[in-house]
C-alpha cells in the first residue's frame, strides 16, 4: 500500500472545524465478497484502511497473508469530507463524527518496546481528545518480535506496561469499558496500532468463559492487558457491529491444549461463541446464534505457516462448509502473544437490528 491510500477521494475541509452532516454512519468495505456490507451511495469517502497483508507504508508492521493468498484490503468509509491529520507518532483521518488512525512508534529506539506502546498510545489519545472522538471503538496492535527481551522482559509484557501507563496518563480505565483489540507479532516492521473511534461509547462484552484480561494474574506479566473481549459499536444509520477482540485457546486464564493446534483452534471457537452467546442479550433484534454465526467475519492467525490446512479445516467445519462465515474468513501468519498459542482468531459480525 501507497501513501495514497488514506486521501479522501474529496477535498478536504480547511479550516480544521468538524465538517456537518456527518453523523450518519461508518460502514466497512472490505474484499470478502460472501460477507460484504451495503454500503449505501454517498459514503464513499475513505476514513481509513487496513491493509490484511501485503506491503505496507513503511515502516509499518503487518502479518503476513495465507489464505487467500493475497492481501485483503478492510476499508472504513464515511459520507462527506474528511481531514487528514498528523500527531507524533499517528497519521490520522476525521470526520468529526469518527476518526480512524495509524501510530506507528520506533520500538528500536531508548526505552524499547515499553516507550514505543506509551509513545502511539500517548499520541493516540491526544488525537482523540482533539477531534472530540474520545471513544475507542476497537483497535489492532502489530508488534515486531513479540517474544523478544527488552532489558530482560518480554517485549510483550513491555507493551502492556507502556500501553498501561498511558491509559492512566489520559485518565482512562485499565479494566471495564477497555476497547475491544488484537495484539499480534510480526516479523518486520515497527510497533504499529490501527484505532477507529467515535463520539458515543461502545458497549463492551467479556467473555464468562474467561477471566478478564485485565484481571490475569501476574505470573502472565507485571501489568494484565488493557482490552475487552468484545464491543458493540452503533455505526449510525441503524446499523451496528460487534468487535470479537483476539481469542486464544485460554479458558480461566490457563492456555489450554498445550503444542494441538486442531484442539486450539476448536477452543477459540468454542470462546467466540460464548461472546456471541453473551452479546446476544445487548442486540435490539432476537438474533439466533446460528444466524450470528454465519455472519462472523473472521481473521485467522497461524503462528506456523505449515498449520494452515490443518486451521483452515477445524474452522470450516465449525462455521459449516457452505456458509459465508467460512468463505469469508481470511488466515495470516502472525505470532499469538502467549508463545504455547498456535493461533488465535478475531472476528467482526454487522447487525442491522
Ligand atoms: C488473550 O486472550 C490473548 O494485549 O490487547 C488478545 C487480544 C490478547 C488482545 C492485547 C491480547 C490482547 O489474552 C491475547
Amino acid at each position: 500500500m501507497d501513501a495514497s491510500t488514506l486521501t479522501p477521494s474529496v477535498p478536504v475541509s480547511q479550516d480544521g472545524g468538524p465538517p456537518t452532516g456527518a453523523t450518519d454512519g461508518l460502514r466497512c468495505r472490505h474484499d470478502r465478497p460472501a460477507l460484504a456490507w451495503p454500503v449505501p451511495a454517498g459514503r464513499e469517502t475513505v476514513l481509513g484502511v487496513i491493509c490484511h497483508g501485503g506491503a505496507q507504508d513503511e515502516p509499518r508492521a503487518a502479518p503476513e497473508p495465507l489464505w487467500p493468498p493475497h492481501p485483503v484490503a478492510e476499508r472504513w468509509q464515511v459520507r462527506g469530507p474528511v481531514r487528514q491529520g498528523w500527531w507524533g507518532s499517528v497519521r490520522y483521518c476525521s470526520n468529526g463524527a469518527w476518526v480512524f488512525g495509524t501510530a506507528c512508534a520506533d520500538d528500536r529506539a531508548p526505552g524499547g518496546m515499553e516507550a514505543a506502546a506509551w509513545r502511539a498510545y500517548a499520541d493516540l489519545f491526544t488525537v482523540l481528545e482533539r477531534e472530540g472522538c474520545t471513544h475507542l471503538q476497537r483497535l489492532w496492535n502489530y508488534l515486531p518480535d513479540i517474544h523478544g527481551l527488552d532489558d530482560g522482559l518480554e517485549r510483550y509484557r513491555r507493551f502492556n506496561l507502556g500501553r498501561a501507563r498511558a491509559f492512566a496518563e489520559a485518565g482512562r480505565g485499565l479494566g471495564e469499558g477497555a476497547p475491544a483489540a488484537c495484539a499480534m507479532g510480526t516479523r518486520t516492521g515497527a510497533l504499529t496500532v490501527h484505532f477507529l473511534a467515535g463520539r458515543q461509547p461502545a458497549r463492551t462484552i467479556e467473555n464468562p468463559r474467561q477471566v478478564s484480561a485485565y484481571h490475569y494474574p501476574p505470573r502472565y506479566g507485571p501489568c494484565s492487558p488493557t482490552f475487552s473481549r468484545a464491543a458493540l459499536a452503533d455505526l449510525g444509520g441503524g446499523l451496528r457491529v460487534l468487535f470479537i477482540s483476539g481469542t486464544a485457546s485460554i479458558v480461566g486464564h490457563e492456555s489450554v491444549h498445550l503444542g494441538d493446534v486442531a484442539a486450539q483452534t476448536a477452543e477459540c471457537l468454542r470462546n467466540i461463541d460464548a461472546v456471541l452467546g453473551a452479546a446476544r442479550q445487548h442486540l435490539v433484534r432476537s438474533w439466533s446464534l446460528e444466524v450470528l454465526r454465519e455472519r462472523l467475519e473472521c481473521t485467522v492467525y497461524v503462528r506456523r505457516p505449515t498449520d494452515l490446512d490443518l486451521v483452515r479445516s477445524v474452522v470450516t467445519a465449525h462455521l459449516g462448509a457452505t456458509t459465508p462465515a467460512a468463505q469469508a474468513a481470511i488466515y495470516l501468519r502472525a505470532d499469538v502473544c502467549r508463545a504455547e498459542l498456535l493461533v488465535e482468531i478475531e472476528a467482526q459480525v454487522a447487525l442491522d437490528g
